[in-house]
């Protein structure tokens, strides 16, 4: 009987735990990123990073972006020397729209469980893409916040960044710079070009005090839509692949179209709808659609090509 009442018990303190701890969200609040080891399930993981190999696969047989999204622009891009010997698939748009495994994770996964801890209950699923550093590729992320490209009403937005390999120092990290969601949303408009990137002087500032995200795959980093990050390229002979999934607490309504269109886009997958619109203060230039397959042509643009 004690044994079974004991049984019962441990079933309403395991039901009743918070997902984060409070030490967590603090962190998260302050420093405006919260790295998390084992984010998901290892079949999920397997599941997804066996689909990305497949893609992989059959980039080899493209020489130029292929697939097609909801906008009509191209699903998969490639970097400049892409090639059936070495290819260099960099970015998957919307993978949610085309996998069901990439879909269970963005709804199903403890991953949208970890932002409803952080900006719910109600929370919205927004976009998904895939960005890929395979090995010998020159592929990198110049210093920007989320915000500017996905303005909301208010801005709390997530972007979840799934690592599906394991992420070092040499493998092209993402970057971050802890509390500078706390200061001024950037312009990514230069001499009348939406560049994707903020000025060259901000981005030799952030640098040196940027901290790495590493971890084993299956971490995931959580960061505030108003955290500045970047990246740099894969310096190794391992790939470096992410998964990143932006949601929004349910009453932050978009601004702007999204950069990366798909089918489930505002769906709620936490929570419910409230039916209100949350309105923050902020004055900001609305930014540009890209023109193509994904935002590493827009941050190639500097001013001086106008
Ligand atoms: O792939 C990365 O390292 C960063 C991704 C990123 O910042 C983005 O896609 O907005």
């Amino acid at each position: 009987m004690r044994q079974g009442l004991s049984v019962i018990f441990g079933f309403f303190e395991t039901a009743a735990m918070p997902i984060l701890d409070s030490s967590q969200s603090d962190f998260f609040d302050s420093r405006g990123y919260l790295l998390i080891d084992d984010a998901v399930d290892a079949g999920l993981l397997r599941a997804l990073r066996r689909q990305f190999a497949d893609w992989i696969e059959e980039s080899r047989g493209h020489s130029r972006p292929w697939g097609e999204t909801l906008d009509g622009r191209a699903r998969f891009d490639l970097e400049p020397g892409h090639g059936r010997e070495r290819p260099a698939l960099r970015r998957v748009n919307a993978p949610t729209d085309i996998s069901t495994d990439y879909y269970r994770a963005m709804r199903d996964s403890r991953i949208a469980d970890y932002v409803a801890a952080l900006i719910g209950p109600n929370v919205r699923f927004h976009h998904s893409k895939i960005n890929s550093k395979l090995p010998g590729s020159a592929t990198a992320v110049k210093w920007h916040q989320d915000f500017p490209f996905t303005p909301h009403s208010n801005d709390d937005l997530v972007t979840a960044l799934l690592m599906l390999d394991d992420v070092t120092d040499e493998n092209g990290p993402l970057q971050v710079l802890p509390e500078s969601h706390r200061g001024e949303i950037y312009d990514l408009w230069h001499d009348g070009v939406f560049t994707g990137a903020v000025a060259d002087e901000l981005a030799r500032d952030c640098q040196p005090r940027a901290v790495d995200c590493t971890g084993k795959a299956g971490t995931l980093c959580l960061m505030h839509t108003r955290l500045l990050h970047g990246s740099a390229p894969n310096r190794s002979s391992r790939p470096r692949t992410l998964f990143i999934a932006v949601y929004s607490a349910e009453d932050a309504v978009p601004c702007a179209p999204s950069p990366v269109p798909c089918r489930h886009q505002g769906e709620i997958v936490r929570g419910t709808a409230s039916g209100r619109i949350r309105a923050g203060r902020f004055d900001i230039p609305l930014p540009q659609m890209p023109a193509s397959a994904s935002f590493f042509d827009q941050q190639a643009r500097t001013a001086r090509e106008s």
